[in-house]
């Protein structure tokens, strides 16, 4: 009887454990809840390519791409005053080797500048097995992280292939996989011994707790004697042992390692790219959107001062990019890369050199919906932003940051 209740109440145990546990796959990653007037207004990303989306443990990965600090910064996020270029994977399936904006190391934070595009690389190196959505990401000190666009990676191998080999500058090659891992251990074990041969010692004294409480009290003023001469010499040996063993092993310490340097920090101040617009200006008249719906629908004033015909090939805002195929083709790169190949559309025709005039541009796609733009009804301030990219007749680009007050319509 006994043995059916406890089978029983193990079981159930057993299932809530499971439960807790279980934690389904996360398939995007936390771009979508975040506020859509944010994502369309804050970082603007594009050019985002990964070099290889399939590679083995050990080997490298170079991450590419642009991004813009939008002009119209929502005054509720905080300036990109302390940043940090960042990759968004879950843990160390790949170790950063390196990482550049506009060629300047960013090992460290940066400040950057709102209405300037900056171009980055990151190289990575495969450590773990996985298959997993890798985003360009930028975390904004009091803003929080900026996600930008994802890629499915997969990565094979075996995991204690891995190496991570660096030289030293005073000529030493170690492994950081590893480096300092035993000693680290060693000594955290050592001075755990001590602490318990410490314990142990009192405990096996005599009574503890409450019969040595009672025993106080009862001794009265002369409960100094329960620790006798012995105990007493046991705690100073134990005092001038510590104090020996730490200044032995600060000198020791000192002799093996006698070149360091504190850890480097710091910030540095990345001059941005020349502006990408070359010439063209493009400004909101204005711009609606259907509730609901999956269109977004805004009326541009073009003035092209360049000296060719220019005419829009794609619009992209919150990492989705809708594309005129007439003028400039993309596929999704992947299942989870929202590009609407065909969600652009425009009435006006090409700009002439010299030109201002009045497009039309309609941009449909299921991301809208999908990527929760359409909750921008949500946001306590409807305004949205984002990029256009004019090509004129040599496929130049111009890329302009567009953005206003984005009216829902009803009906
Ligand atoms: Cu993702």
């Amino acid at each position: 009887m006994l043995n059916i209740k406890k089978t029983i109440l193990m079981l159930i145990a057993l299932m809530v454990a499971c439960i807790a546990l279980y934690a389904a796959p996360a398939m995007a990653h936390g771009e979508k809840s975040q506020a859509a007037y944010l994502r369309m207004r804050t970082l603007l990303w594009y050019d985002v390519e990964v070099s290889t989306v399939k590679l083995e443990v050990n080997e490298e990965l170079t991450m590419t791409g642009k991004f813009y600090w939008f002009y119209d910064w929502p005054n509720n996020i905080a300036k990109p005053e302390v940043a940090f270029l960042n990759i968004g994977i879950p843990g160390p399936v790949f170790v950063r080797k390196a990482s550049y904006i506009n060629g300047v190391s960013g090992t460290n934070s940066t400040r950057f500048d709102i209405g300037e595009t900056y171009e980055f690389k990151v190289i990575l190196k495969a450590r773990r097995p996985a298959r997993i959505h890798m985003h360009a990401l930028m975390n904004v000190k009091e803003a929080g992280p900026l996600i930008g666009p994802g890629r499915w990676v997969e990565v094979t191998g075996n995991q204690a292939d891995f190496t991570n080999e660096i030289t030293t500058l005073t000529g030493e090659t170690i492994d950081l996989e590893t480096y300092g891992l035993e000693n680290a251990v060693k000594w955290h074990i050592f001075w755990g011994v001590i602490a318990a041969a410490w314990l142990l010692y009192w405990i096996f004294q005599g009574p503890i707790l409450i019969p040595r409480y009672k025993k106080v009290k009862l001794l009265n003023e002369d409960a100094d004697d329960m620790i006798s001469p012995t105990d007493r010499m046991v705690g100073l040996v134990m005092l001038i042992g510590t104090f020996v063993v730490v200044t032995w092993s600060y000198f020791n310490a000192y002799q093996e390692f006698p070149i360091t340097i504190p850890l480097q920090s710091g910030q540095i101040t990345i001059p941005a790219l020349p502006d990408a617009a070359r010439g063209v200006t493009a400004e909101v008249v204005d711009a609606r959107y259907r509730v609901p719906g999956r269109a977004l629908e805004y009326t541009l004033k073009v003035t092209n001062n360049t000296n060719s015909p220019i005419k829009l090939g794609e619009y992209t805002a919150a990492n989705i990019r809708w594309m005129n195929p007439e003028v400039s083709v993309a596929l999704p790169a992947d299942s989870h890369d929202p590009v609407a190949s065909n969600g652009l559309s425009y009435e006006g025709g090409a700009v002439m050199p010299g030109e201002t005039k009045l497009l039309k541009v309609t941009c449909t796609d299921a991301a809208w919906e999908t990527y929760r733009l359409a909750k921008l009804i949500y946001d306590p301030d409807s305004r949205f932003g984002g990029l256009v990219m004019f090509f004129d007749e040599e496929g130049n680009r111009s890329v302009i940051a567009i953005g206003g007050p984005l009216i829902p319509v009803f009906i």
